[in-house]
């Protein structure tokens, strides 16, 4: 075929496609027509096939011509196929049954943060408004900040009351929180507010309320004529917030040797009301929020004069706290994969867990 047959032939080719394109209202009769005339064994498809039978110094013009009628031809198709979609979506949206695009996606779908990253960050907003800085530390902690400089030193009998993950570096997976306290003081001086939520990490055997990895957030003040008095009524006022009720507390001594006096704030089982659950151990209490003054070893340690100055902390059990807010009974579903629902269904009134549903 000459060059001026093969203009002849590719201008039919543009007609037939403009005219026949129009004729058409699927998409998938738009489809086959344009692999009738673009694919490889369709009109303009099979030109560009036969290239290689032109002389090679016609070859490059060739290809031009076709290529140019090519992109024509895609254009229209491209174009009908356009004006089919968007008549379709003005039909659907007249029939008030169909599918609104407008619409947001599906909530059900969506996930939403861990239970205990929610309680988390409503207590640091809690504590926020109270002028409190939230503050962190690792999780690989050095020994002497772990222990040490919280009064406890290398022989004493207290480093068995949490057993501790030792790393081949001399470390150690942070057993609690309190760690931050000796930070906070070397880093900030006195006075101080300070929350440090985080992850701790003990060598404990599970059950319903013991996991190896769990959450608590440290609490410290330092300041002129800090009381008891002060840490109860802060821990109660704390309590009902995050419950969003009054909730039952009890409190009794409790040995700390970075604290003295120590105390333990014990709260009701929210998942039995102190009848009495393997949650709580049939006692009907849920150890929560241990505390009390800061012992004087641990201000000079931390570069503070004791005679200056006196201070409370307090330990709060995060993922207890989430559990005991959300009606769960069992720890260790917090740190699994299993997404059925968790809570329980005999729990007290109060917030539900977002889709988790009993
Ligand atoms: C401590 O860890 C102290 N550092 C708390 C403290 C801070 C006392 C400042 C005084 C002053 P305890 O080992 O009791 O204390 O842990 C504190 C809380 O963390 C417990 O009341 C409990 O709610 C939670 N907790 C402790 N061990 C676990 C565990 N294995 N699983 C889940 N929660 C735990």
């Amino acid at each position: 075929m000459t060059l001026d047959e093969l203009r002849k032939q590719l201008v039919q080719i543009e007609l037939q496609v403009s005219s026949g394109v129009c004729e058409l209202d699927q998409i998938d009769c738009v489809r086959s027509f344009e692999s009738s005339v673009l694919g490889k064994q369709g009109s303009i498809g099979l030109l560009l096939k036969n290239i290689r039978n032109y002389p090679p110094e016609q070859r490059g013009q060739v290809g031009q011509i076709i290529n140019e009628a090519k992109a024509k031809a895609k254009a229209m198709i491209d174009a009908r196929l356009d004006e089919i979609q968007r008549e379709t979506l003005t039909k659907e949206s007249q029939n008030t049954s169909a599918v609104d695009p407008t619409l947001p996606g599906s909530v059900e779908s969506m996930g939403s943060l861990h239970p205990v990253t929610m309680v988390q960050l409503e207590i640091e907003r809690i504590f926020e408004r109270f002028g409190f800085t939230v503050e962190a530390g690792p999780e690989m902690e050095a020994e002497y900040n772990n222990f040490d400089a919280l009064n406890i030193p290398a022989d004493h009998p207290a480093r068995d009351m949490q057993d501790t993950f030792w790393l081949n570096n001399g470390k150690v997976l942070r057993t609690h929180t309190s760690p931050v306290q000796h930070r906070a003081m070397k880093k900030f001086g006195a006075p101080l507010r300070i929350i440090a939520p985080g992850r701790c990490f003990r060598y404990e055997t599970l059950d319903a309320s013991h996991e190896n990895t769990f959450h608590q957030v440290e609490g410290l003040v330092i300041d002129d004529e800090i009381s008891i008095p002060n840490l109860i009524a802060m821990s109660k006022a704390l309590l009902r917030e995050v419950m969003q009720r009054d909730v039952k507390l009890r409190v009794r001594p409790g040995f700390f040797p970075f604290v003295e006096p120590g105390l333990e704030i014990d709260m009701n089982c929210q998942i039995c009301d102190g009848q009495g659950c393997a949650t709580c151990k049939q006692s009907g209490w849920i150890e929560i929020l241990p505390a009390g003054m800061v012992h004087p070893n641990v201000l000079v340690a931390g570069g503070i004069d004791p005679h200056r100055y006196s201070g409370f902390a307090f330990g709060l059990g995060l993922t207890r706290l989430a559990m005991m807010k959300y009606g769960i009974r069992d720890i260790r579903v917090l740190n699994s994969g299993d997404l059925r629902p968790i809570v329980c269904p005999q729990r007290l009134g109060g917030p539900t867990l977002m889709n988790k549903t009993t």
